[in-house]
């Protein structure tokens, strides 16, 4: 029988991922090891794969301490935590659970807008504290309906909320850096649909090419009657001027679900009646976790046993025959 070759999961993994993990490799988790050095001088070159939670770390040490690294798995659409360069440089294959989960985080991003608009964390608590009889009705609130929506990165997640916006008949445009052949405005410059819209919807990647292109000239644009919508990555956002922005009344509301240093959240945002917080849950239902899962799963045995993945990431394409 073929010895089971050695797997390092980072980051945690459902019970269902780890029992498949577990039929076809010897499972190392990277959390349990107490000491990474030491695990890495002792195991590093036996381990030939990676499984990663997509908001966990690869960086190049690590990939440089496994010379018989042949394959990262990401448990995750965003791969912006993996250093995809460095691995494709040594000729690893990245692999990501593109599309699964399009329609969890867009329905996030829409709870978030609805939340944030019709104040539900506030009128929850207007119940919960006994305001209903004490007060009165709670302080009316804000419709989405036929609002003008402005999203940012208009890909595979972007385009689905999008197409769900339709059902709120908002007016939906997009910033991308190319233009698509898609019945909504396109603006090529961000800071000029932001001055157009009562909503931006973040959704590009994160990374480098990305950071804080939401910046303060684009929430000023936005301004005090506008919402930021965040379930890109943090980073996106620059979250010192945003927390500015929402203090001195220049950004009138937010709803987020990704910050800057994960799970930190600046506290200032907490006693913010206009803000709703998420501790990065858009695809964190049971069924888009189980589908993201199983295609984790099904990345890493293809590549192993049929020398190819499902859904490389597209700076790893060209390492895999692809169907
Ligand atoms: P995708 O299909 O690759 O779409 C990304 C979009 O962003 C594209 O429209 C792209 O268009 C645009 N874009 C990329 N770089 C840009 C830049 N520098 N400036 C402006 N636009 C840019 O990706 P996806 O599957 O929709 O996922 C998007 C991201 O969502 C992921 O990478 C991840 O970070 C995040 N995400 C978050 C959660 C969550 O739990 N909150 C869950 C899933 C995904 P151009 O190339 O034309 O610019
Ligand atoms: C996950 C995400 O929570 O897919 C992504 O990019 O942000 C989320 O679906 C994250 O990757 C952790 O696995």
């Amino acid at each position: 029988m073929e010895k089971k070759r050695e797997l390092l999961v980072i980051g945690g993994m459902t019970p269902r991922m780890m029992e498949a993990f577990a039929q076809n490799f010897i499972v190392h988790e990277l959390a349990k090891t107490g000491d990474t050095d030491g695990f890495l001088h002792d195991n590093g070159e036996r381990i030939e794969a990676i499984a990663t939670f997509g908001a966990e770390k690869v960086p190049a040490t690590l990939i440089d301490a496994l010379p018989n690294l042949k394959m990262i798995s990401c448990y995750g659409v965003g791969y912006d935590g993996i250093d995809t360069a460095r691995a494709v440089e040594r000729g690893i294959v990245v692999s990501h659970t593109p599309n699964v989960l399009n329609d969890d985080v867009a329905n996030t991003a829409i709870l978030l807008m609805l939340a944030v608009s019709r104040q539900l964390v506030r009128d929850d608590r207007w119940v919960r504290s006994g305001n209903w009889k004490a007060k009165g009705s709670a302080p009316l609130t804000r419709s989405i309906e036929g609002k003008p929506v402005g999203i940012v990165g208009l890909g595979r997640i972007g385009e689905t909320i999008a197409e769900k916006l339709q059902a709120f008949a908002c007016e939906v445009s997009y910033h991308s850096r190319n233009k698509r052949d898609v019945p909504y405005a396109y603006y090529a410059d961000l800071t000029e649909m932001a001055k157009d819209v009562d909503y931006l919807v973040v959704i590009t990647p994160g990374g480098a090419a990305t950071r804080h292109l939401v910046n303060r000239a684009v929430m000023d644009a936005l301004g005090p009657d506008g919402t930021l919508i965040n379930v890109a990555r943090g980073t996106v956002v620059d979250e010192v001027e945003m927390v500015a922005a929402l203090r001195e009344g220049r950004l009138g509301y937010a709803g987020l679900d990704v910050f800057e240093a994960e799970p930190h959240v600046p506290e200032e945002l907490f006693p913010m009646e206009n803000v709703v917080l998420l501790p990065h849950v858009g695809s964190a239902t049971v069924e888009t976790r189980r589908a993201m899962g199983d295609l984790t799963v099904e990345n890493l045995e293809r590549f192993f046993m049929e020398g190819t993945v499902t859904t490389p990431v597209p700076e790893a394409a060209h390492l895999v025959k692809l169907d």
